[in-house]
């Protein structure tokens, strides 16, 4: 593979469009599918990049089980009071109710393109459009035979789009700002991942839909476990570090999502709460909730936030507690779920269930079922254990950390500094995001991030066509561009013969050395497993010093391949991303969700100084951070 590189550099390929959309996952499909009904008949090149295979990338890409954003019968303003609640109070409800109230006509459009979709009993062959009723698992979640809807999802945007206009395997490295006005993007540069070939795209305006960030922290799978995780490995901060890079002002990256998952196989744990009603129980086989459940009441240090229904964090805390006091293992009831519901059961349906139960994590994570088969688990037979996983940065899931977005302007109460002309389009001029992407709204799941982009797709064109005449000129020459892409190979090239074994030498560091010394540092000091999630401002400032050399060594990263290139350039944005919330945590002087995080030194939550956005602004020519405080204003009345 070494060979490759000995050429020097690669091909550069330049190209200009009207619209780049960065990311194939279900923000950027939602957009690609969108896009061509404003498009049609205007003459503007769209083009779509994404470092995998649509068909199978990003976090979709081994299937869902459920669509959990799925408004029904259900009031698009509930669902805000839903997603403001589980997100301890501080969201944008703009953005929140302008997707639950576009939602149910993606999900439509998903059963037309042939997603199977559950029904109840007697509504089997009437569609969601034609009033069939789904199964629910919850209130806002139904269930779907979901192990292909990433293939009937990207159909959807390749038959829109395409394939001409779309290219797979370019892993974008670099958001470019215009030459004349540095508070616009005008390209964006990136490199093939199978070919020696470097690409420089200039636009007016592009989508970047580059999905959340994963292993970012020491993850619970190591050794031989090492790369499973609950999120997609593939997506590594990219939208953050990009965005941040170019000049976007983020929002709540403090936030970050630790599910509570099926251990070491990360299989998810909703369907078995909400569909089959299953219980869990501490080590002792104690319904922990009933025994401790009221700690969060405690309003001195968890306001009125544990009063009501307790949101996902909550619900880890009384979890982690469990386990910190030594009343682990937390164990899910499979058993005595499956016999409650086989009560009522004929033996035919009893073996459907079963099927069903193997189904949730076949749909979606596979590995799940490879441990209760390696470990000889009959769910029905034998509990099985959940816990705590490593934080993973998001905006879509039952997390909000992202970038700060222009919202709609048409919904009662909006501040008016919250939209500047075009839906989702961040404080750069032209760069609009969606889905783990867009700050301070959570909760969107899969259906709501294809229908964030297909909102984005909206403004993205009328964002092409009001600078129709815009002739964008990068910032940066392609010569510099590649300079700096492939600095790995050349460090590589440079240094290889030093010594005699390829990954010790003291000129560079290998990608994946430099992941691990990432993941440690965060782990030990920004409230990862090894403090159970704790930190206080020592530690912080302990982590920012370590982050800084971090940043300062990953300059030294090598490529011995096109595959190492790749990591090398996911480890910068991994870095950038995890500096970012390390700040953002950092300037939080309280514990706002806890069961995600801890602040030792402000272990309460504190609405009185800290009920409000978040935001911070990333100054690429010092590399340093500037944080600020953003009103919060409820929309939706509780
Ligand atoms: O069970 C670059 N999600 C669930 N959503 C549901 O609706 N139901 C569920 O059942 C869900 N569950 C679930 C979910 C995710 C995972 C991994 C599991 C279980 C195991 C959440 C949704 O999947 C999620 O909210 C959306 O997919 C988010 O959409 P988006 O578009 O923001 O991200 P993406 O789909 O991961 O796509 C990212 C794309 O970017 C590409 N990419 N391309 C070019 N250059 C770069 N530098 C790039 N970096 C990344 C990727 O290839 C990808 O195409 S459950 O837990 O609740
Ligand atoms: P998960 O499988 O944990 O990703 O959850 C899928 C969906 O179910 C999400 O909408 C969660 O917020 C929701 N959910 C999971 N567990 C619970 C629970 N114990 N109570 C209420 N909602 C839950």
């Amino acid at each position: 593979m070494a060979e490759q590189f000995v050429f020097g550099n690669p091909e550069v390929i330049q190209e200009e469009v009207d619209i780049l959309i960065i990311g194939g996952g279900m923000a950027a499909c939602g957009a690609g599918f969108e896009i061509m009904r404003w498009a049609e008949g205007t003459g503007l090149k769209i083009k779509l990049v994404d470092k995998a295979a649509m068909d199978r990338s990003g976090a979709v890409a081994q299937g869902l089980s459920a669509i959990n954003t799925y408004m029904g019968e259900n009031d698009p303003a509930d669902y805000v009071r839903y997603a403001r609640n589980d997100l301890m109070g501080i969201t944008r409800e703009d953005l929140i109710y302008d997707v639950g109230r576009h939602v149910d006509d993606s999900v439509h459009q998903f059963e037309e393109w042939g997603l199977p979709i559950w029904k109840q009993p007697g509504d089997e062959d009437k569609k969601l459009a034609e009033g069939g009723k789904p199964v629910r698992s919850g209130r806002w979640q139904i269930m779907i035979n979901g192990e292909s809807y990433k293939w009937i999802v990207a159909e959807g945007a390749k038959k829109s789009l395409g394939m001409e206009n779309i290219q797979e395997r370019v892993f974008i490295v670099r958001l470019v700002t215009d030459k004349n006005d540095p508070g616009r993007v005008a390209g964006a540069a990136g490199f093939s991942v199978r070919d020696h070939k470097l690409y420089i795209y200039k636009f007016k305006c592009c989508l970047l839909a580059a999905g959340g960030a994963v292993n970012v922290f020491r993850p619970r799978s190591v050794g031989e476990g090492t790369g499973r995780a609950w999120y997609p490995v593939w997506n590594a901060g990219s939208t953050y570090a990009m965005a941040a890079e170019c000049g976007a002002v983020m929002t709540m990256m403090e936030n970050r999502f630790v599910p509570a998952r099926f251990k070491d196989g990360y299989g998810p744990v909703g369907a078995w709460f909400l569909l089959f009603k299953a219980q869990v129980m501490n080590g002792r086989g104690e319904d922990f909730g009933k025994l401790h459940g009221d700690e969060i009441k405690d309003a001195k240090r968890f306001g009125k936030y544990g009063q009501g229904v307790p949101g996902t964090c909550l619900r880890n805390h009384l979890m982690i507690q469990e386990m910190k006091e030594g009343r682990g293992p937390i164990l899910m009831d499979t058993p005595g779920a499956m016999a409650k519901l086989a009560e009522k059961m004929t033996p035919k349906e009893v073996k459907h269930l079963e099927a069903e139960a193997w189904e949730d994590f076949l749909d979606m994570t596979i590995s799940q079922c490879g441990v209760w088969a390696g470990e000889n688990i009959e769910p029905d037979k034998e509990p099985s254990e959940v816990i705590p996983s490593e934080p993973y940065l998001l905006g879509s899931h039952a997390g909000c950390a992202g970038i700060w977005v222009s919202g709609p302007t048409d919904i009662p109460g909006t501040p008016k500094e919250w939209s500047w002309g075009y839906n989702r389009m961040t404080t750069v001029k032209g760069l609009f995001t969606a889905g783990d992407g867009v700050g301070a709204s959570g909760h969107k799941f899969s259906s709501g991030s294809f229908t964030e982009g297909r909102i984005a797709a909206k403004g993205l064109v009328k964002f092409a066509l009001d600078n129709k005449n815009w002739k964008p000129e990068l910032a940066r020459s392609a010569e510099d561009l590649v300079e700096e892409i492939y600095r790995p190979v050349k460090t590589f090239l440079q240094h290889k013969d030093y010594t005699t074994a390829i990954d010790i030498n003291p000129h560079y560091i290998s990608p994946k050395m430099l992941q691990f010394r990432l993941q440690k540092i965060m782990d030990e000091y920004c409230a990862g497993l090894a403090t159970w999630y704790q930190t206080n401002a020592k530690m912080l400032e302990i982590c920012e010093r370590k982050l800084e050399m971090i940043k300062e060594d990953s300059l030294k990263m090598r490529a011995k391949d096109l595959h190492e290139l790749l990591r090398a350039w996911e480890n910068y944005h991994r870095i950038i991303a995890a500096e970012c919330h390390m700040k953002h945590i950092q300037f939080r002087e309280e514990t706002r969700y806890p069961g995600y995080y801890y602040r030792t030194d402000f272990n309460y939550i504190d609405d009185e100084k800290w009920k409000c956005f978040t935001n911070s602004l990333y100054d690429r020519e010092t590399r340093k951070w500037k944080l600020y405080k953003e009103p919060y204003v409820q929309l939706i009345k509780d």
